[in-house]
């Protein structure tokens, strides 16, 4: 389904006058308002294929029904979600679970609906039906040559998928790890894994870039073959200017401080952007800010303090992506919220006075330097955020617009109540 425009217009009347008062009240003790309104306008994050369905765990999975059954339905759910914020306009997709039968038409479908596509991914965690080796025992980094070339193929498939949907970057996670000491040779499993990314690299596009994620932990439990920053980054420094180090927010062991691995990557040009979630105990996937998010709005203090330094457009030079599961919620409205949080993390890094806090740095004047960051991300930055994308036409409040049009209700009578999004 789309949401017709002139629907949203009716409900931002209605809270029109309030906002007005509130955004007012913000804005008029901010002096750099034009350009915060500006970025913020400009700002968009990708939403993965894989969310839009209701997530899970191990232990049961339990639908909201209305899930998408196809790719032209994930498409259609982002187009939902764009339309109410103004700031998801682009797709993430996941092959095989998303393979595109007729690129050009996806293409056009997603273009309706003002999105276009962003990283691909390769998925050599789980054994397809149709494939002749097991990656049980790892992918890149395996001891048979004959399973890491099945892998390299299929990351070199995805990328033509990628180049057909106009995308730009490859994305790859790997689950390769030993659950048992004793299980690898370290040193081995690196070196065939740098080997097998070479050879990736390799067919990659001019204008492409390589997405190096990094994980600690799960599903392997002892060791994980690209398991934190530092190897991520021994990878793509050895692999060349395309290859870049990326951070998902729950890959990280409990208390990492996260905000200093994003300045380091910025500083040496090797930070590929984001996939954005929260957690308290592991990769829970949880809604982004919703555990922690003054540690969401220092991992943006640095971002722009460090994009800045480098002359980088915040909306363009990073990849930006939600990367959660929502398993009680419904899916669209939990990326709504999702996507708030980050504008909201982003508008309060945008509201730090640097000048001041060069200032307090540079006279070790700890306590002022903690004000004025606190200074920032205790300003209700909402009123900005909500002002944003009423300016681009999008909802004053996408979630309150979503429930009152009944979107769910009209999907679950569209594709049923049981359905299973594909790929989950
Ligand atoms: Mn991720």
């Amino acid at each position: 389904m789309q949401i017709e425009k002139y629907k949203i217009e009716e409900f931002n009347q209605q809270g029109l006058t309030d906002h007005q008062r509130k955004f007012e009240f913000v804005s008029a003790g901010l002096p750099n308002i034009d350009d915060v309104m500006h970025k913020l306008q400009a700002f968009n994050i990708t939403i993965p294929s894989w969310a839009l369905g209701t997530g899970g765990t191990r232990f049961g999975r339990f639908s909201g029904g209305g899930e998408p059954r196809s790719l032209e339905e994930k498409i259609a759910d982002v187009g939902v979600i764009h339309a109410l914020n103004r700031s998801s306009n682009s797709i993430s997709l996941h092959i095989p679970w998303d393979i595109p039968e007729n690129a050009s038409d996806i293409k056009a479908l997603a273009a309706l609906h003002g999105l276009h596509f962003d990283a691909v991914n390769s998925n050599t965690f789980q054994d397809q039906s149709d494939q002749k080796l097991s990656y049980k025992y790892g992918s890149l980094h395996h001891v048979d040559k004959a399973v890491r070339k099945q892998a390299i193929e299929h990351n070199i498939e995805v990328i033509k998928y990628g180049v057909q949907l106009d995308s730009k970057a490859l994305s790859v996670w790997l689950s390769d790890g030993s659950n048992f000491p004793g299980q690898l040779n370290f040193r081995k499993a690196f070196q065939n894994t740098l080997e097998s990314l070479q050879e990736i690299y390799a067919a990659l596009p001019n204008d492409w870039k390589m997405y190096v994620e990094y994980k600690c932990y799960e599903p392997n439990f002892y060791s994980t073959t690209i398991a934190d920053w530092g190897q991520s980054l021994l990878y793509t420094s050895k692999l060349g200017p395309k290859a870049l180090t990326l951070v998902d927010l729950g890959h990280h062991l409990p208390n990492a401080n996260i905000e200093q691995i994003v300045s380091l990557l910025l500083m040496e040009g090797k930070l590929a952007g984001f996939h954005f979630n929260d957690s308290k105990y592991g990769d829970d996937d949880l809604t982004v800010g919703s555990i922690n998010p003054y540690q969401l709005f220092l991992i943006f203090n640095e971002l722009v303090e460090g994009m800045d330094a480098r002359g980088m457009n915040h909306a363009h030079d990073l990849g930006w992506m939600i990367d959660a599961s929502h398993n009680v919620k419904d899916p669209i409205e939990d990326l709504l919220q999702s996507v708030q949080a980050i504008k909201i993390a982003y508008a309060q890094a945008l509201l730090v006075d640097k000048a001041a806090l060069i200032a307090a740095q540079n006279a070790n004047d700890v306590t002022m330097a903690q004000e004025i960051l606190q200074q920032a991300y205790r300003t209700d930055v909402r009123p900005l955020v909500a002002e944003a994308g009423l300016r681009a036409g999008g909802a004053l409040n996408p979630i309150d617009v979503y429930r009152k049009l009944n979107v769910r209700e009209n999907l679950i009578k569209e594709r049923g109540l049981k359905t299973v999004a594909t790929g989950l």
